[in-house]
């Protein structure tokens, strides 16, 4: 084979934009590229290794003779067009969150449990961001000392939540500096009846409210969790619960995970050691150093990060971490290419 017909739907978003870059740096052999994206865009031209491409519209023609697609454009953009593609001979990696839950699409972080992939009926779903960087961090845990139960508070980046809401925050920030009252169309999530202004602030939502009280996005972490490590969206094996917040921060998500292990004699340094020797994972952790993972030194980096590992001094066998990585890259685009390149190895496309 001289290469792949690739697809990119979604291609002028925040993800889209990078997995035009992490695909142009990858070692899957591209012999055709289209970049799709809505009505608005169409014309536009983006840069693809040397090649100055035009942005489509995408329709359902779009599809025919591509055989890999990397889709970002949202979820009810996902479910109309990649049955589509899939009937054409696609494969698809969808980064939205439309058919995660579908007990026949695969849910897959490379590093955790690339098998799943051998499983898979043409789409492929790459999990949410916050998801993504806190699996890959306890997977390796899991693996050596048994996991119980996992608390996490996250603290995501405006990224996360799109270009339009990343330009919303500088804008309010902006305001603020020059002294005029902050504007919000649409933090904390556009669409919804409220919206409150995220500079110099914290917003506990993120996705939509469910009846229990519980944000959607926080259920997708509990439900996405069990499904990868446990292959059971609803396995009480693993207890989890999260709260999910946005905080001004343009790129990278924080996440404080508190946890339990079955092994009540594990110690941090036992934790940090298999940390260390798992992939895609950096320890940064020395306090003597005032060393620690950060936002700022995360983004633009593939590999997740994770510092500030303790024992719970009053409870046997728990602890607390702190992780972070790039939302847009470990989050979206870098895994769903991994999971691409991955495809292409096995011969699974
Ligand atoms: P964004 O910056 O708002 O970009 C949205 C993209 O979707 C643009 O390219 C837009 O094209 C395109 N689009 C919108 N409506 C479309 C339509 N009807 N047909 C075709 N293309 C359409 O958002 P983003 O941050 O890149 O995120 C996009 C999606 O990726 C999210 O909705 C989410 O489902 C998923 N996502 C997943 C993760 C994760 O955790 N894995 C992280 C972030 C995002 P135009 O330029 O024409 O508007
Ligand atoms: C829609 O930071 C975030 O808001 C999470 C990323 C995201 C998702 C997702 O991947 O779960 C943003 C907007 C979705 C989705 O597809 O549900």
């Amino acid at each position: 084979m001289n290469g792949y017909n690739v697809a990119i739907l979604g291609a002028t978003g925040a993800v889209g934009g990078r997995l035009i870059s992490q695909l142009a740096q990858s070692d899957i052999p591209v012999k055709n590229l289209r970049l799709l994206a809505s009505k608005r865009s169409a014309g536009k031209t983006l840069k693809f290794k040397d090649q100055e491409l035009t942005v489509e519209e995408t329709t359902p023609n779009s599809f025919k003779n591509v055989d890999l697609v990397l889709a970002s454009a949202g979820g009810s953009v996902s479910q109309k067009f990649l049955p589509i593609a899939v009937k054409n001979g696609a494969v698809c990696v969808d980064n939205t969150s439309a058919f995660r839950m579908d007990p026949e699409v695969p849910l897959v972080i490379p590093e955790v449990n690339r098998q799943a992939l051998k499983k898979h009926h043409g789409i492929i779903a790459n999990p949410n961001c916050s998801t993504i960087q806190m699996v890959l961090a306890l997977e390796p845990i899991r693996q050596a000392y048994g996991l119980k139960q996992i608390i996490v508070s996250t603290y995501q980046a405006v990224s996360g939540a799109g270009q339009a809401a990343w330009n919303e925050l500088l804008h309010q920030a902006q305001q603020r500096l020059n002294n005029e009252p902050m504007t919000a169309e649409i933090t904390p999530v556009k669409g919804e009846a409220h919206h409150y202004p995220l500079a110099f602030n914290l917003l506990p939502q993120i996705d939509v409210f469910e009846p229990d009280g519980y944000t959607h996005e926080e259920w997708k972490m509990i439900h996405e969790t069990k499904k990868i490590m446990l292959d059971d969206m609803d396995s009480p094996e693993i207890k989890v619960t999260a709260t999910c917040v946005r905080v001004p921060v343009e790129l990278g998500h924080g996440e404080s995970v508190y946890f339990t292990v079955d092994d009540k004699t594990a110690k941090p340094s036992d934790l940090r050691r298999v940390l260390e020797g798992f992939p895609g994972i950096v320890v940064q952790d020395d306090p003597d150093e005032q060393l620690y993972p950060q936002p700022l030194t995360a983004a633009g980096k593939r590999e997740t990060f994770v510092g500030r590992l303790r024992a719970d001094a009053e409870n046997p066998g728990a602890f607390n971490m702190w992780v972070v990585s790039d939302n847009l890259l470990k989050g979206a685009a870098w895994n769903t290419v991994e999971i691409a390149e991955c495809l292409v190895k096995d011969g699974l496309i």
